[in-house]
Order: C-alpha cells, then structure tokens, then sequence
C-alpha cells in the first residue's frame, strides 16, 4: 500500500525533470544570451553556407513530415490496439498485402528521387573550382591551425597560427592538410604513424561560413569559404584526433578588402623587434631552446610550434583558446600543459636544431615535468624570466 502510493506520487511528478529537461535543450536555441557567437550552421553568414542551408531547410522538411507520419502511426496504432483489462480479444490479424507493399516501396523511393535533384546539384557547385579565388593552405596539427598565404607577385608568403584573415566579398579556396611538407617527415607515413611533420586526421568546420571538411594526411583536400560581412566567426576542428581535440579552435576574421589587405601587408613584415637586441635573446634561443619549434624572425617560414613572429597581432592563442593576455601568456610560458592538454611529459628534439625524432605533442612544460637525467634539456624557468620572454613576444605586432 504505502509502496503504491509513492509510486503514485513518483508518477505525478514526472513533469519536473521532463521540464528541466526540456528548458536546457531550449536554452540551447537561445540567440538572446551572451553575444551572437556566430557559431551556427542555422544562420549562414555567407554565400556557400547559404547555399547549404537552402538544401538543408526544405530536406528537413520532408524529414519531419515523413518522421511525425510514421511515429504518430505508431503511436496510434499502439493506443487504439493496445490490450485493454478484461477484453482478451487479439486484434485482426492481416499478413501481406500487395497494393500497400508497393506503396510504401515506391513513396519513399520518390521521396528520396526528389531530395536527391537539389542534393547532388548543390554537391557539384560546392566543388566547383571559383574564379580568382584567395588560396590560403589550412594546415591542422596536433591541436592547432596553422594558415599559409602563399607567395604572390606582389609579396612574400605569411605563415599564421588560429586566426585566418580573409576579405568580404571575395571567394577563398582552402587547401586542407594534415602534413606540413617544410617540415621533416612531412609526409604521410606508410604505416599509418604520425611524425613532427605529419600528424593524424583533423576536420575543417566553421559553421557560419561553410560545411565541413576532413583534414585526411597525405592527401589534399579543397573547400570553398566565403563571408557576405565583416566579422569574427569562430570555427572548431571537428574529427576527433586526439587529447585536445575539444580545445582545437580558431577564428575567422573577415575584413573589408582593403583592411585584409593592409594586414597581409604587416604580416609578410620583419619582426617590430628583433631578438638580437632584446633582452629575450639568450632565454629564447639558448636557455630554452624555444627556437627548435618556433620562429620570431621570419612570419614566412613553419616550424613545428606556431610562427611567433607577429603573435602580438593576434588577439587570441593556444588554438583560439585564450586571450592573448600577459598574465595567461606568463602561465603559458611557464606551463603550458596546465592550460591546454598536451602530450609534453617529454618534449625532447631530436638532434640539435631540428625537431626530428621530437617524442612530444605540444609545448614542453617549463616548470613541471621537465624532461631529467640524460634527457634533461630544459632549465626550469623563473617568473622573471617567463616576464622578460611575454613583454618581447607581446611587441611582437
Ligand atoms: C618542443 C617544441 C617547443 C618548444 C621547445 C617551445 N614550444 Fe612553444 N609551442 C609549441 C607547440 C607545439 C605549440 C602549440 C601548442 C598548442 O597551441 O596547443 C606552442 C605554442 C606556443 C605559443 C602560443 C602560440 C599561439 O599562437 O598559439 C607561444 C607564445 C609559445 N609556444 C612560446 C614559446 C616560448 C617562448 C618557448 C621557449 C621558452 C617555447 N614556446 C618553446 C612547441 C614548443
Ligand atoms: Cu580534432
């Protein structure tokens, strides 16, 4: 009895939950709370993605026809011959019937014949080649983006990390890979393996501007981006592929054709400071090696870590993940597995002055989990220190 009655009182409460429920999943929906995060495929922000959502609205239509057709069928049909206590009596029993066999074969194959026309014709103009096209090479690692403008007539090639700048207005062809031919190893392996060079399978996604696509090593893959307004869109590496992999995001950030092409300009510039006559010189290129994997001097070469050589003109690092701050960049510096999760227990290089054979994925902790003994390659860093190299990274402009 008392059992029962909690049941019951179990039962009428079940409302509770399904609502809680039900305002999280909505709360998801919410275009009201914070700032526009320009993250969503359901408002496209550009002619492809557009193109993308013209397919997918009138598609989702049909589903939700088709799906509410079949459930309430089932539905209906479960309640209307459902047993009732006390009437023991089986429902009519019907097996085969010809005109509703061919039927419910044909209606959906039609279905599909209809969706395919728009589907397939959408496929084709997504990889159609687009006319003078911006290229910029996308190059996924281990977990972060690194962006290639290559050389044009008019100046040297940019090699950027997080945030990719592109005009309004103007097609950009991406040209996607998970290998980084300049650097050693920078083919697929054989055997499946990843090395400094190549790594494992990542996928390009920035739902405001485009679909996705597969970031496959040793192949290249092509995709078409392109953003009606200025703006900042933020995009995020969608294939799993590894410890990070949820912290492996960057930003689009679309500029009016002049403003992209003034900032292109600033960033096939030297260096705004050279090592050599700061006081940063000796910790960066001595003391902790931070040459091996990182350039401040050229922003036209890769290396295995990110081109540092503009950082300052960037307003986010560690894959879009922070703000460029001084104090997250101190923390960084000093311990950097601590802020993003990485493979760096031993972040050992291979011979001097190359990354051949380095045995880590990430950026070495600087204060914990130095590599000891006969491995030992870096010194433990000081605040201090850790200041001097953020002020000279931070006017880096
Ligand atoms: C063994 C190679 C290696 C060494 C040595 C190394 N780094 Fe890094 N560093 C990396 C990698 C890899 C990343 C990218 C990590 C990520 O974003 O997940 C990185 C990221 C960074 C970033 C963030 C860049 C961005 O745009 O996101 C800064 C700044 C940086 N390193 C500075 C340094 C400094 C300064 C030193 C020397 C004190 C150093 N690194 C030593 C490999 C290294
Ligand atoms: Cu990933």
């Amino acid at each position: 009895m008392r059992l029962q009655r909690t049941r019951r009182a179990i039962h009428k409460r079940w409302w509770i939950p399904a609502l809680a429920t039900l305002a999280l999943v909505l709360n998801a929906c919410s275009t009201e709370s914070g700032p526009k995060n320009h993250q969503n495929s359901l408002r496209p922000e550009g002619k492809y993605a557009k193109q993308i959502d013209n397919l997918f609205t009138p598609v989702l239509w049909v589903a939700v026809i088709v799906g509410v057709g079949v459930i309430g069928a089932t539905i209906f049909m479960a309640i209307r011959f459902r047993r009732r206590p006390g009437v023991d009596v089986r429902p009519k029993q019907t097996h085969g019937s010809t005109p509703l066999e061919i039927g419910w074969t044909i209606l959906p194959a039609v279905i599909l014949l209809i969706v395919a026309v728009p589907t397939v014709s959408t496929i084709f103009d997504l990889d159609e080649k687009p006319k003078n096209p911006i290229e910029i090479t996308v190059v996924g690692k281990q977990w972060w983006w690194q962006f290639d403008y290559p050389k044009t007539d008019s100046g040297k090639a940019v090699v950027t990390a997080n945030e990719m700048h592109i005009p309004t207005g103007r097609d950009v062809l991406l040209t996607l890979e998970a290998c980084d031919e300049s650097l050693p190893n920078g083919q697929a392996q054989a055997d499946g393996s990843t090395s400094p060079g190549c790594n494992v399978l990542h996928s390009f996604w920035v739902p405001a501007l485009a679909g996705k696509r597969d970031v496959v090593p040793g192949r290249e893959n092509q995709m078409k981006v392109h953003a009606d307004e200025e703006g900042v869109f933020l995009g995020q590496c969608a294939e799993y592929c590894g410890l990070s992999h949820a912290n492996m995001r960057f930003r689009v950030i679309a500029q009016s054709p002049s403003e992209y092409e003034a900032w292109l300009e600033s960033q096939r510039e030297g260096p705004a400071v050279d090592l050599a006559e700061s006081d940063a010189e000796d910790l960066f290129a001595a003391r902790f090696q931070c040459g091996n994997c990182h350039t401040v001097g050229d922003s036209g070469v890769s290396t295995y870590g990110p081109n540092l050589t503009h950082i300052a003109s960037r307003a986010t690092f560690a894959s879009g993940y922070y703000e460029l701050t001084r104090s997250k960049l101190i923390q960084w510096l000093m311990d950097a597995p601590s802020l993003v999760p990485m493979q760096s227990e031993d972040c050992r290089l291979g011979s001097p002055g190359t990354i051949e054979g380095a045995i880590c994925v990430g950026m070495p902790s600087f204060t914990n989990n130095t590599p000891n003994g006969d491995t030992k390659k870096y010194p433990d860093m000081t605040r201090s220190e850790a200041e001097t190299l953020a002020d000279f990274l931070l006017s880096l402009k």
